[in-house]
């Protein structure tokens, strides 16, 4: 599929080792920081697909497929979570099999469901810096590797050229730019798509491999590409990977960062820099509608482990929603998992019995409300605007919802409101979708949220606009 398929989507993140036993299997206990096999498979997955599916997510990302380092445990544990790549010619067996890989996608696309797949090609793990054996990997040749040298962020050719990971688990970094690896990872991808029947592709590491790689990587894909640049808010060093001359897409950095310190409590409240992120990122990256919206993700805490208010969960998360991107969600963010870190933030999801929470209930609700728009109308390619900024929060429009998404918190707070020009004619009735409460506009096009309830999050679509959604008692 491609970044225009993409674009209405919402995807799942799934760790593979984590997300679902497959049935019949006896239920086990996943202490985390052991950083080994918990037992999460394809099958797992695909027997748990309801519980996505219901939630109202459009496609699934799930962790590399390919076949993995096997030796003796590493200081970091085992390659649980399928990064530790060796040999792209084969699947992980860790995982199942391939009737169990395509089985899985069969199944996905009966639901009318869309995979992602995570796949690592800038590095290969071996076990020395010194004297590596590269006798299990794709690249058997020591020719196919840069020479060892040990990053030095914030230098790009360093980034580049030199090994990720460290002594204790050495991650060899191929050498993207000779023309036999271009060639070879070519044919790979393109075969390696067209096989499993891939719709999408989500790239690791890929500021550590030259932006020029990317272009007829992609093409040979033939499917959406979404990179990963991990970033802070600085705009710029993340941007430069969207584009012709580099992908499709990238994970939304810099607005997961300013989300994070605008919305977590307790926390920065930094809402100025959200605001800056925002403007930011229309000017300077290609397609702000494709990006990859998260609020979690396997490298970075829980949420919940950096802010316990739900509803800065509900305020935040309805950012992404409701704005330009695809929204993606981290398995177990709506059980309110709240590991730290890495490993503590790869938390199986069994233990929770899939139940459904109050969040679980919520992404429903978003899920159902954006891919009603997304279905009838082209409300993805709309432009969102921030209508009105402040400390308290901020209301923001794209294409006729306004989203009104406070950084209060819970707490009630007498006299706190946010008060929001709309571009609705006086008298116009809106439905909140999260009360399905009425509202009218008032005088001189106003509307006003007040917070002596708590700080809630309000989304509000033209009232005439809403049959056909299911929500809110239409159909
Ligand atoms: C293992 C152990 C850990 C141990 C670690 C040292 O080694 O498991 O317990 O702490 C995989 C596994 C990991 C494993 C690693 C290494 O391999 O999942 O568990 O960690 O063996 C991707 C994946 C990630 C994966 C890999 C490797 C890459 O999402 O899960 O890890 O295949 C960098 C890379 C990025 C990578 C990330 C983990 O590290 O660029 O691709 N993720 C700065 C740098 C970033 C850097 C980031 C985090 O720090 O610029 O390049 O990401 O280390 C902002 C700045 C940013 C800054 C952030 C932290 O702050 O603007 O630039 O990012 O303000
Ligand atoms: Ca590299």
């Amino acid at each position: 599929a491609t970044a225009d398929e993409w674009r209405g989507r919402s995807i799942y993140q799934i760790i593979t080792d984590r997300y679902a036993l497959p049935s019949g299997s006896a239920n086990t206990t996943c202490d985390t920081t052991r950083q080994t096999f918990c037992g999460g498979t394809w099958k797992g997955i695909r027997d748990n697909l309801d519980y996505i599916q219901k939630m109202g997510f459009t496609a699934i990302w799930i962790s590399p497929v390919n076949k993995n380092y096997e030796g003796p445990r590493t200081a970091y544990g085992d390659p649980y979570h399928g990064y530790w790549v060796q040999d792209i010619s084969q699947l992980n067996s860790k995982f199942g099999t391939e009737d169990d890989l395509n089985d899985l996608i069969t199944e996905l696309h009966r639901r009318g469901m869309y995979i992602m797949v995570d796949i690592v090609v800038n590095h290969v793990m071996v076990t020395s810096t010194t004297n590596p054996d590269y006798s299990n990997c794709f690249f058997k040749d020591a020719s196919f590797y840069h020479p060892y040298c040990p990053i030095v962020y914030g230098n790009a050719t360093s980034e580049e050229v030199c090994w990720f990971g460290d002594e204790k688990v050495p991650l060899a970094d191929v050498n993207t730019s000779n023309p036999t690896v271009i060639e070879r990872y070519g044919q790979w991808i393109e075969e390696f798509v067209q096989k499993y029947k891939i719709d999408g592709l989500r790239i690791d590491a890929a500021k550590h491999v030259q932006k020029s790689f990317w272009p007829p990587f992609c093409k040979k894909a033939g499917v959406f590409c979404m990179g990963e640049v991990f970033g802070g808010a600085e705009v710029d060093p993340v941007a430069e990977w969207q584009g012709p001359d580099a992908l499709d897409s990238v994970l939304n950095f810099p607005m997961y960062t300013a989300l994070r310190d605008a919305y977590t409590i307790p926390g920065p409240a930094n809402t100025t820099q959200l605001d800056q992120v925002f403007a930011e990122a229309k000017s300077k990256f290609h397609d702000t509608t494709v990006l990859g919206n998260f609020l979690e993700n396997h490298d970075v805490p829980r949420w919940h482990n950096l802010s316990v208010d739900p509803q800065s969960l509900y305020n935040a998360m309805t950012w992404n929603f409701m704005s330009d991107g695809i929204p993606i969600v981290y398995y177990g963010q709506e059980q309110s998992f709240s590991g730290s870190g890495d490993p503590n933030n790869r938390e199986a999801l069994w233990p929770s019995g899939y139940a459904n929470t109050t969040s679980y209930q919520y992404i429903t609700t978003l899920n159902q409300l954006r891919n009603f728009l997304v279905n009838t109308t082209d409300w993805a390619k709309q432009e969102t605007n921030i209508l009105t900024s402040s400390p308290t929060g901020f209301a923001i429009l794209k294409g006729s919802i306004i989203s009104i998404l406070t950084t209060i918190g819970s707490p009630p707070q007498e006299g706190a409101h946010i008060s929001v020009k709309t571009p609705f004619e006086t008298a116009t009735a809106l439905t909140n979708v999260i009360t399905c409460q009425q509202w009218v506009v008032g005088a001189n096009r106003m509307i006003d949220a007040q917070y002596s309830l708590g700080g809630v999050p309000t989304i509000l679509v033209p009232s005439d606009q809403l049959s056909g959604s299911g929500l809110c008692g239409t159909d």
